[in-house]
């Protein structure tokens, strides 16, 4: 029964703001203020603004942010990118609208796909690459004050424009950032692995209506409101009240370009791998200084995988990356105290990042002002809770271990179990696991629950639980996971989620930041997870059903992690098929479309793991994955 609310309108919060403001007299008295209109190679027109030091005493580099975001909320000296102190230390700050979105001309496309051969490009080829190669040649030519060095940054879809722009990059671009860059639609923000991401459904107002004009203003109001002008205190309730996911294209998206591309395109075919920016990382030779957060729940396949591949295919770029305690963006805000839900992680992080690696960073490349001593990987464990530097990620000098199952909920550490036992639960898609230890309204992107408290599914009886005994030594987990299960269902298809979980003794202090009732005795702290799709085990591309009661193999690889589970601690391992409502529910029945499912296609699946299962946690697990189709 769908209930029906009562529409109230709600202030739009802009969802994207990931800055602390910049104090704007301080740029009003530093900086001139100037728009302009950049001609591109097919004549496309792209809305850029740009400030330039009122100091002309010198020359100085180009600090440039693309994003589909609204550049104009740069105007009027209230700057939020790039940071207090880029800001203080004096660049031309340039901040442009891509192609489509707000003051600039064209169409907007998702993700635009990138065209190999910039330089030997037709006029009327165009891509972010070729976008920014343009632009960078415009702002040379006609921006007084330069010194001829372009350094580029940008936060999520704006650290994928980042990221398109270096293949073919201008010579002038010497400098990259690209934080937590979107590197695949389909691996990042919207999918993991084919499970969709449900809490993005309120987002697609934003990427999928071509605006009819140039404007300042968001054209998609109205649509996104009919989301949060809701009053929802339990978005648990509120989609599973919503039922298949067609309801939501009735209801919500029935006229959005890009919901309709999502659901045309389950599987991962050629709209989601031309949109893919890995392959095309080639042939890059300047400095790229990739960033993310151990938490970011939209964009961590990204910063890892644009780091490893370069690192791969570029010898002559210098490639670093900055991994820290941080959900989405975190680190371009100031919160003195970086907590995530119900843990600290230090004091001033944030603060510490942008001033002492982001700015060194373009002031090496971009000024040669200073000494750079940055690490090929500046990492945070997230256990000691410090920073580690290690001369590759993932580092050489941490071996990897391997988990196994033994009976009674028994995990063991390079130790292999009973391969004849097997453990089973009921997997109801009427009565998913909740994916949150407490209740959580209808909001975009979830966070919170990327360090959350998993006692409520340990106690669940469709939540398969192992944990090691308590740990007489640290054990430090750097890089890949992969879980290689041997699975078997009465249904026809599943999806699995693993969680890799860190439990606090039971005598361990509650922290007075937390709220009263958050007893930490007994915590079991997330520490990684991954959603998979078991249709796609052996291709993304092409799905395959289970065959009822076989035993199957199931590869599912984990983003890397630095923690240290430390002595007095135990790992646990988590294993279940639903996760409420941060993914869509799979019905278990293969259906050739999940976004087409009817009602009557949900069914309750008895799922065994099999003993011959086992989890390899770091180095580079995911490398030992048999190779997949796309
Ligand atoms: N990666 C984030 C996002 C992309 C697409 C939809 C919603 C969010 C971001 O750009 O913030």
């Amino acid at each position: 029964m769908k209930r029906i609310f009562l529409l109230s309108v709600l202030t739009l919060l802009p969802i994207f703001i990931y800055c602390q403001q910049a104090d704007s007299s301080y740029v009003a008295n530093h900086y001139d203020y100037n728009e302009y209109f950049i001609p591109m190679r097919d004549g496309v027109e792209l809305f850029t603004i740009v400030y330039t030091p009122k100091d002309k005493s010198k020359d100085y580099p180009f600090i440039m942010n693309r994003t589909c975001y609204n550049a104009s909320r740069a105007r009027g000296f209230n700057l939020r990118a790039p940071s207090q102190s880029m800001i203080k230390a004096g660049y031309i700050l340039v901040y442009q609208d891509v192609r489509g979105r707000y003051m600039s001309g064209d169409t907007f496309d998702n993700m635009r796909p990138n065209i190999p051969g910039n330089k030997k490009r037709k006029k009327t080829e165009i891509d972010e690459s070729s976008d920014t190669y343009d632009t960078i040649d415009w702002l040379l030519a006609n921006i007084p004050n330069n010194n001829g060095k372009v350094g580029q940054y940008g936060i999520s879809y704006p650290g994928f424009y980042t990221a398109a722009a270096l293949p073919d990059a201008h010579p002038a671009l010497v400098a990259s950032s690209p934080q937590a860059p979107i590197a695949d639609f389909y691996f990042d923000d919207f999918h993991h692995h084919g499970t969709y991401l449900l809490s993005y459904t309120a987002a697609f107002p934003v990427f999928g209506y071509q605006k009819d004009s140039l404007t300042r203003d968001p054209w998609y109001t109205e649509s996104i409101n009919k989301f949060y002008s809701q009053k929802i205190p339990d978005a648990y309730d509120w989609y599973l009240d919503q039922g298949p996911l067609k309801n939501i294209t009735k209801e919500f998206h029935n006229d959005n370009f890009f919901w309709k591309q999502i659901i045309e395109h389950p599987n991962y075919d050629e709209f989601w791998q031309e949109r893919n920016i890995l392959p095309h990382l080639r042939n890059i030779d300047h400095a790229v200084l990739t960033v993310g957060g151990w938490f970011d729940a939209e964009d961590l396949y990204g910063p890892l995988n644009i780091y490893k591949t370069i690192e791969e295919h570029n010898p002559k770029a210098k490639n670093s990356i900055v991994m820290g305690p941080w959900t989405h963006g975190d680190w371009a805000r100031n919160n003195e105290q970086q907590i995530i839900n119900h843990i600290y992680f230090g004091d001033n992080i944030s603060k510490d990042f942008q001033e002492n690696v982001e700015l060194p960073f373009f002031e090496f490349h971009l000024k040669k002002n200073g000494n750079l001593n940055l690490p090929e990987a500046l990492v945070f464990d997230t256990g000691t809770k410090a920073w580690q530097s290690y001369s590759q990620w993932p580092p050489a000098e941490i071996p990897p271990v391997t988990f196994y199952f033994e009976n009674d909920g028994e995990l063991l550490v390079n130790k292999p179990g009973n391969q004849n036992l097997s453990f089973e639960y009921l997997s109801d898609p009427d009565f998913p696991v909740p994916y949150r230890s407490e209740t959580a309204g209808l909001r975009f992107t979830p966070r919170p629950f990327m360090t959350d408290d998993q006692r409520h599914a340990s106690r669940r009886p469709d939540v398969i639980t192992f944990e090691t005994d308590t740990l007489n030594e640290n054990i430090t987990i750097a890089g890949e996971i992969l879980a290689d299960l041997v699975v078997s269902m009465t249904g026809t298809d599943a999806d699995f989620v693993i969680k890799l979980i860190d439990v606090y003794p039971d005598d361990h202090t509650n922290y007075e930041h937390n709220p009263d009732n958050i007893t930490m005795g007994g915590y079991q702290q997330l520490v990684r997870h991954e959603t998979f799709r078991g249709r796609y085990r052996n291709s993304y591309e092409n799905p395959e059903p289970f065959v009822s009661g076989e035993k199957t193999s199931v590869q599912i690889p984990l983003q890397d992690i630095l923690h240290t589970f430390k002595k007095g601690h135990k790992i646990m391992i988590q294993i279940h098929s639903t996760w409420f409502p941060y993914i869509d529910r799979n019905p278990q029945k293969y259906v050739p479309n999940i976004f087409e499912a009817n009602e009557e296609d949900f069914i309750k699946s008895t799922i065994t793991i099999h003993g011959a299962s086992s989890i390899k946690a770091g180095g580079n697990a995911i490398k030992e994955r048999k190779k997949i189709k796309p």
